[in-house]
């Protein structure tokens, strides 16, 4: 392209641009300045009639106000509706300058849906080949005067909200300050601009206190953020923790130890190995000295766990078998634990688990999403949390997920065997150790579950004993092929949820010791 191609291109991107931009006036104002206005114009009338306008807070208001103004020549164009819901696009720049303020003509916007307490803003966007200059007036106008004002002339058309008072209505004026028309040559350059059209909006300047024109900055922030959050923190994290050593964010082993003795009171030698250790630092054995060699964890040291559990009278006769289990099971993981004795009509365990039965752990080592200790109900989901939170400490689960299976269904196995038959063994001893404010409350629930009175349902207990004793079956099996606790050589859930039932029913009635013989391999196992 030859050097004159490239400046005629340069001059026309120029002026397109030029053309292409548009400027904007802004008109902020709020349906109570206006009232304001509204009065400060009653005061003003009297002491400066003569003047037909005034400027106030940078708007111009009429004076004499709207009653001033003919209604035959100047009706409300359109009825514009924040926020952008009404976009006007008019030409209201008249096409030469203007000689006389006569002949300056305003357009008239009803502004309707106006939110008393909200901040508005009236735009006026206007291409920058038409410069020009804008102004506002803005009145408050009462509904009788309004109603007069449509029943003269050409406001006809216009209609006020059903209940409203009052209604906002804006007047614009705009007055061309280009240039006058150039003659070059005898022709006349100038540009035609009626088909310019102005766009005015109305929008609400506020959203909650927010101002809209802060969303764009609000917005890249939440995003910055959610940007750092996701990729910067886990780059930062890993880099810390390469420093520290831990590479690949594998679990740090301390020290090596060799252990002997078990957890849970068993004589045979093991090791308490958390399972991510295990994966990157395999255990080695010494079979002549029967000893393991494992990595160990840099021992941790818990707060003690609160326990709701149910008492008698005495609050040293803890009975319930799921509190037990519960029980059981933080000794086999060396957690510490605190007893809150509970009675059946106390209300402390519904206030602060939302439900009514126990065991209710409250463990102040994990916290929960508004900072406070974690609180979990029900037996079940208890020793879940614990496995799922404490994997540093001794599982009760026997080979992993697989173990967490069969240990439900254990569970199950043991609550509908025992569950009904013990109760019915041992209601009324239940009852005669309850504290007196207990009683009523234990006797009506417990006999509706019965199906009647507590002293008839132990009345044959000793019918009773036989199908306990054949319930226990698969159990007695189990520890007749050799061994020690029902989940193999070293305790686990299966042994706590039985155990739960025996010490309910030991700490509760005499009756319980006449249910096992002495040498039935269950009693020796309890015993254990
Ligand atoms: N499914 C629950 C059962 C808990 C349960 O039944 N607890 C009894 C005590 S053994 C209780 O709190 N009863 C209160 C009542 O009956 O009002 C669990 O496994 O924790």
């Amino acid at each position: 392209m030859s050097r004159h191609s490239w400046l005629i291109l340069f001059l026309f991107c120029t002026f397109y641009l030029k053309a292409s931009r548009c400027d904007v006036y802004k008109f902020p104002f709020a349906l109570s300045e206006l009232r304001s206005l509204g009065e400060l114009n009653e005061d003003r009338s009297t002491t400066s009639a003569n003047n037909d306008h005034c400027l106030v807070l940078g708007k111009r208001l009429l004076l004499d106000g709207f009653k001033s103004i003919r209604h035959d020549v100047c009706s409300p164009s359109r009825a514009l509706q924040p926020p952008y819901q009404e976009l006007c696009f008019e030409s209201i720049v008249p096409r030469q300058p203007l000689s006389s303020s006569a002949e300056r003509a305003f357009r008239w916007y009803l502004l309707s849906g106006l939110d008393p307490d909200a901040q508005f803003e009236l735009r006026v966007s206007y291409p920058a080949t038409s410069p020009s200059v804008f102004e506002a007036c803005f009145f408050l106008v009462e509904r009788a005067e309004f109603e007069r004002a449509c029943s003269e002339g050409s406001w006809k058309g216009a209609a006020l909200p059903a209940h409203a008072e009052s209604v906002v209505v804006a007047a614009l004026n705009a007055t061309y300050t280009g240039v006058s028309p150039l003659r070059l040559c005898g022709f006349q350059l100038a540009m035609d601009r009626s088909y310019r059209q102005t766009v005015i909006a109305l929008d609400a300047l506020y959203f909650g206190g927010v101002p809209f024109s802060t969303m764009p900055t609000i917005a890249i922030a939440a995003l910055a953020v959610l940007l750092v959050w996701l990729f910067l923190v886990p780059v930062v994290i890993q880099f810390t923790q390469q420093l520290l050593g831990e590479t690949g964010g594998k679990p740090k082993v301390q020290a090596y130890k060799t252990m002997h003795g078990c957890v849970a009171g068993t004589s045979l030698d093991c090791a308490i190995v958390p399972r991510e250790v295990l994966a990157t630092q395999p255990l080695s054995y010494n079979l002549e000295l029967n000893t393991i060699t494992c990595p160990l964890m840099a021992e941790k040291s818990y707060a003690p766990i609160t326990i709701y559990e149910l008492v008698g009278a005495d609050p040293l006769r803890r009975f319930s078998p799921f509190v037990w289990q519960v029980l059981f099971i933080l000794e086999h993981k060396g957690l510490k634990w605190k007893g809150a004795p509970w009675r059946f009509t106390d209300p402390e365990v519904e206030q602060v688990s939302g439900q009514k039965l126990v065991p209710v752990i409250i463990d102040p080592n994990h916290l929960d999403g508004y900072g406070k200790p974690t609180i979990v109900s029900d037996s079940w989901k208890i020793v879940e949390y614990l496995e799922d939170n404490y994997p540093d400490l001794p599982s009760v689960f026997v080979g992993g997920h697989a173990g967490r299976t069969q240990a439900m269904f254990f569970r199950q196995w043991v609550l509908h065997s025992f569950g009904s038959l013990s109760m019915a063994i041992i209601a009324k001893d239940i009852h005669d150790h309850l504290a007196e404010k207990d009683k009523q409350y234990f006797r009506e629930s417990r006999e509706k579950r019965l199906g009647r009175s507590l002293e008839l349902a132990v009345a044959d207990r000793e019918t009773l004993v036989d199908p306990f004793r054949n319930r226990l079956e698969p159990a007695r099996a189990t520890l007749k092929s050799g061994a020690k606790f029902l989940t193999g050589d070293a305790p686990g859930y299966a042994d706590y949820v039985l155990m739960g039932y025996f010490m309910w029913l030991r700490n509760t009635s005499s009756f319980a010791a006449k249910l096992l013989e002495k040498d039935d391999p269950v009693e020796l196992w309890r015993d254990r």
